[in-house]
This record gives structure tokens, C-alpha cells and sequence, in this order.
């Protein structure tokens, strides 16, 4: 893209409509201003770029909402009657109303003047009265192209066809369809082309912004995917060895299991804030808005018997748990495998230790009396879906949204199911190497993941990816 100045849209219309919501949406920037039910939030004029290639494309500048758009219209009505409408905004502006009782809508026309075009945020719930013709009369008095961005058009109490119709009796016939707290897949998309219907001139910058947009949301997905592969190699490598008498001890072996599926959590955690920042939004939105978590902690259970069920015929494994007794029940029902545990004795263990790779090292903890802790298939499947869902429900989450961040669980999602299954399944080889847990952020600089561990999790990624398509 060659150096091209940025298209300047203001965003501008009643108050309360949802114009600094959109502007989060847009900008995937969750913080950007300040958004809240009362009226009269958003109170100066701010910008928020977009960039495209690191250079900004689209400068949006956020506004107050307009309040007394009726009684500035019947000051407007006084000035000069020769004047062209924008000539008698700019007699307004440099009036002493313009800082006094319109102060507020002063600084909207003041923006209105210097822009491209405008953004006009309509909350569809609202009755279509007489005040909103004024607004749109004001507005279109600037003479610049307005494009009506149409807000809550989902809600039940939506009076979209009335809107249009006004809209249309004011000369505003494109109109775009726009939820700020969950974007209908592609609204960005038709937001920029039809924009470009309004700016024929930007034409070739608003489509390399619509072209930029689409590659960043699959580069998203990739990094996702990369992401939970990472996690899915890092759970199914991670395994404990403890001798013998430890383990016999139930309130050590507790312990023991509970540090494990904490390990689990910590990693899990870990992905998930990772996934969040890759999406624009910030670990305390999901604390406003639970997720399942609650003061930073999932409370979701991975290991839950129901969890685990459920993964086990998933993964056409059936009920393994019914099947376990003793120990191994207990220890099935947490989710966690025992990988050795006959008690032979540990006086050969030296001689078969060296150069027998994973087979050698089972065999001489087995001689050693030595039992080894690792993560249930079940568990995995069970992380790795969450953050999938956890994924799709961010990628379709607009940065204003407020709402719990619904990682819905709906069993129908078979292209998830199919992704999960066949990673979890695919990750077996990493049972084999322990040391291929990754050691958390602190030594993450001096660890080299082994190049087979790297060409697994690769791999695993791919198949991840597929659990987007539908
Ligand atoms: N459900 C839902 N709520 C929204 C949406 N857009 C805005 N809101 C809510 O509507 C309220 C007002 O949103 P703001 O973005 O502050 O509205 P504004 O137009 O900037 O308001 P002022 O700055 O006061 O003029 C907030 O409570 C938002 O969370 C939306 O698309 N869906
Ligand atoms: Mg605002």
C-alpha cells in the first residue's frame, strides 16, 4: 500500500446509541474511552486509529452524543438565511452559544467539518421521534456523506423498518447493519465496502482495509490454533513420578494429584489469558464478565466425572472409569493415569537404564517401584475444547460487548468435536517425553523445544484449525 492519509470518520448520534461501543469494535481496542448506560458519557472529542501495515488507515473520532439537536436547529434557523447550510454551521461555531448551551453539540459539528464522512449510530430500539429528525437534518447540514450504522437490530424491541424508512426520507438510503457487542460475521466487511460507496475516491484504501481485516482474523485463528496445540503437548507430556511409599500414603497421594491437576489448570490458564490478548480483549473482561472464571480461577471442572464421561465417548473410549477399581478408579476419576505399577524391586533397574529410550525408562521405574502420574486423554480432550470454544466465541465477540463471554457447549459442533478428537488422539507421541513440558515463562528464554516436539505440535495446530471450518 502506498503512503495514503487516513480516511477521517466521525462517529456521531444520540446519546447513548452505542458510538464509543462501536468504536471498541472496530478498533479491537475493549478500552478505548469510557462506555456506560448513562447518558452524556462520552464527553471530548477522542480518536482511535486502525491500522492497516502498521500505518493508520481509518481515524475515527469518537463524539458526545447529540442532546438538544431541536432547540440548536431553532437557533441554526436564526442566522443568516443566505447562508448554505455548512456556511451557517461554521456562523454557529464561531458564536458564544457554541460554548455555552451547545457546547456539546458544537464540538460534534466542529469534528462534522473536518471529516470524510460520518458514522451515524442508531440504537433501533428507540422510537423514531421527532427530535431524530433534527439530529439528521443537523447532521446532513455539514454536507458531508453520512452513513447509518444501525445498532441493537438483534433486540426484540428493534424498529428497524420505521428507522429505514426515516432514513430513507432524508436521503440516507446506504445503511449497514451493525451489532457493536456481537458483530454478524462479515458486518465489518459490507461496513467498509459500503463506506466505499460513499468515498469513491478511498476506494482502493478501503478495500486494502477490508483485505488486511481478513488476513489478520486468519492469522488469528493460526496463532490460536498454534496456541492450544502448544498447551495439548504441553498437558500430554507432563508426568510425575512418585516412589512407591509416597504413593501408598492416600492423604500424599492427594496431595500429589491435586499439585497435578493444578499444573493442568496453571497451563490451561495460561492459554486462555494468551487467547484473550491475542483477541484484543484483557483478562479483566472475563472478570467482569464471567467466564468461567471467578477471581481469575476457572471454576470450570476439567476433571469433573461428567467432563470425563463425556470425553471418553468422545473419543470412543467408552466408560473407562467403570471399568477401574481401587487406586486406579480413584486416581481415574481425577482424571489422571497410572503409567507403572508393579513393585518388582529396584536391584536391576542400573543395567537396563541406559539407551532404552521411553521403553527403558518405563521398565526401570517399574524395577524401582516407582509409580508415574499423567493426564487422562479424557482431560485433554476436555481442555483443548474449551479453549476451542473459548476461540470461536471470541472471534465472534465485539470488544464492546459486556455480556458473559459465552463459550457455549453445545455438543452439535461437530467440526470441533472432530478437530479435538483427532489432536487428542494425534498428541499420544508426547506421553513418551517428559521433558518436553515446557517450564513455564520464567526459563521460557533458555528451553529449545526439541524440533520432533515442535513438528508434533505443528501438526497438531493443522488439525486444530480444522475445528473452524463449518
Ligand atoms: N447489547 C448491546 N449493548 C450495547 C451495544 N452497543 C452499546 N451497548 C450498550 O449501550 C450503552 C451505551 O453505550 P455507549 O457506547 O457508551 O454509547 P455512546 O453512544 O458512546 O453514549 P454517549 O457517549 O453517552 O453519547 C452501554 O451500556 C453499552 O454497553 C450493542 O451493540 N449491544
Ligand atoms: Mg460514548
Amino acid at each position: 500500500m502506498t503512503q495514503q492519509q487516513a480516511i477521517l470518520i466521525a462517529v456521531v448520534g444520540h446519546t447513548n446509541a452505542g458510538k464509543t461501543s462501536l468504536l471498541r469494535t472496530l478498533t479491537r481496542r475493549a478500552n478505548f474511552g469510557e462506555v456506560s448506560q448513562r447518558p452524556g458519557t462520552t464527553r471530548h472529542v477522542e480518536s482511535a486509529d486502525l491500522e492497516v501495515n502498521g500505518q493508520a488507515a481509518v481515524r475515527f473520532f469518537d463524539t458526545p452524543g447529540l442532546e438538544d439537536a431541536v432547540a440548536l436547529r431553532e437557533h441554526l434557523a436564526g442566522l443568516d438565511p443566505q447562508a448554505t447550510p455548512p456556511e451557517r454551521i461554521r456562523n454557529f461555531l464561531q458564536g458564544p452559544e457554541a460554548h455555552g448551551v451547545f457546547e456539546q453539540e458544537a464540538k460534534v459539528l466542529r469534528t462534522m467539518l473536518g471529516i470524510d464522512a460520518a458514522f451515524l449510530v442508531i440504537d433501533v430500539r428507540e422510537p423514531v421521534l421527532p427530535k431524530f429528525r433534527d439530529e439528521i437534518e443537523l447532521l446532513n447540514s455539514c454536507a458531508r456523506p453520512v452513513l447509518p450504522v444501525l445498532n441493537f437490530v438483534r433486540d426484540a424491541a428493534s424498529r428497524e423498518s420505521a428507522w429505514k424508512e426515516l432514513l430513507s426520507a432524508y436521503g440516507l438510503h446506504v445503511q449497514v447493519r451493525f451489532d457493536a457487542a456481537a458483530p454478524f460475521v462479515g458486518a465489518e466487511r459490507e461496513l467498509y465496502t459500503d463506506l466505499s460507496t460513499l468515498l469513491r475516491g478511498r476506494r482502493e484504501l478501503l478495500h486494502s482495509v477490508v483485505d488486511s481485516l481478513a488476513a489478520e482474523a486468519a492469522e488469528r485463528r493460526r496463532v490460536a490454533s498454534a496456541r492450544i496445540a502448544e498447551l495439548l503437548v504441553d498437558a500430554a507430556a507432563l508426568r510425575r513420578t512418585v516412589p512407591a511409599e509416597e504413593f501408598a500414603d492416600t492423604a500424599r497421594r492427594k496431595a500429589l494429584v491435586a499439585a497435578l491437576q493444578k499444573d493442568v489448570f496453571d497451563k490451561a490458564q495460561r492459554c486462555t489469558d494468551d487467547l484473550l490478548a491475542l483477541y484484543g480483549f484483557r483478562q479483566g473482561d472475563a472478570g467482569e464478565a464471567p467466564l468461567p472464571l471467578v477471581e481469575g480461577r476457572w471454576t470450570l471442572d476439567f476433571f469433573s466425572p461428567e467432563a470425563m464421561k463425556d470425553a471418553g465417548l468422545r473419543l470412543g473410549k467408552g466408560a473407562v472409569i467403570g471399568a477401574a477399581v481401587g487406586v486406579v478408579a480413584d486416581l481415574a476419576v481425577a482424571g489422571i493415569s497410572l503409567g507403572a505399577g508393579a513393585a518388582v524391586g529396584g536391584a536391576i533397574g542400573g543395567a537396563v537404564s541406559q539407551g532404552w529410550g521411553p521403553f527403558g525408562r518405563k521398565l526401570v521405574n517399574k524395577l524401582r517401584d516407582v509409580h508415574e502420574l499423567t493426564i487422562e486423554d479424557g482431560v485433554l480432550f476436555t481442555v483443548v475444547a474449551w479453549q476451542l470454544k473459548l476461540t470461536r466465541a471470541l472471534e465472534q465477540r465485539g470488544h464492546a460487548a459486556t455480556g458473559r463471554i459465552a463459550a457455549e457447549t453445545s455438543a452439535t459442533q461437530d467440526a470441533p468435536t472432530r478437530a479435538t478428537a483427532a489432536a487428542v488422539r494425534a498428541a499420544r507421541p508426547a506421553r513418551n517425553h517428559p521433558e518436553w513440558e515446557s517450564k513455564g515463562v520464567a526459563v521460557r528464554g533458555f528451553w529449545r523445544p526439541a524440533p520432533q516436539r515442535e513438528a508434533l505440535a505443528a501438526e497438531l495446530a493443522r488439525t486444530l484449525q480444522g475445528a473452524f471450518e463449518n
